[in-house]
């Protein structure tokens, strides 16, 4: 399991709203194939913007190393966590009713020059990656998790190759 020194989790994944987690359950799911230790929390902008201050500005001391967020509409979760911590911030734009994620897209993707969030898909592709790009950072000074994230695409490129035909299971 990739910890901290400390024993704490590397990784927080955040969420503005518990209607998220159907989404962000996939990026959870990658973290734990991979041994990554993380933790879960929901955090809303707009319904508990003292917590999300809160939990910004407690992330370095806490031993996480990024976050992955979150959310869906007028997203402002990623860019708020981003503005209140150096951590790398890895957004993911939650699918919406009304405008089907685009919305959530848009506001996590155009954050003016200064404050960065990195962004991925909409919905479920976005969560897992943003968890295999966390992934990737981490592996940068953990070898041990290198290897397993090269176990993890190996495997992908294997199934794939040992099902080329999409009419047979
Ligand atoms: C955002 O509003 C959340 O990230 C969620 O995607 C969206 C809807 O939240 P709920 O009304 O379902 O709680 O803050």
């Amino acid at each position: 399991m990739t910890e901290s020194a400390s024993g704490q989790p590397r990784i927080g994944v955040v969420m503005g709203s518990r209607s998220d987690w159907d989404t962000m359950r996939h990026a959870v799911e990658t973290l734990e194939r991979l041994g990554i230790g993380h933790e879960v929390r929901v955090v809303s902008a707009h319904r508990t913007p003292d917590l999300l201050f809160d939990y910004a500005a407690t992330a370095v001391e806490r031993g996480l190393a990024a976050i992955i967020a979150g959310a869906g509409g007028a997203a402002h979760l990623p860019g708020m966590l981003a503005a209140k911590t150096r951590l790398p911030v890895l957004g993911v734009p939650v699918q919406s009713q009304a405008l089907n994620g685009m919305d959530s897209l848009l506001s996590i993707v155009q954050m003016p020059a200064g404050i960065p969030v990195a962004t991925f898909a909409i919905g479920r592709a976005g969560a897992i990656n943003a968890a295999l790009c966390a992934a990737a950072m981490l592996s940068t000074t953990d070898a041990p998790l290198a290897h397993r994230l090269d176990a993890f695409r190996h495997e992908q490129t294997a199934s794939v190759l040992a099902h080329p035909d999409p009419r047979t299971p």
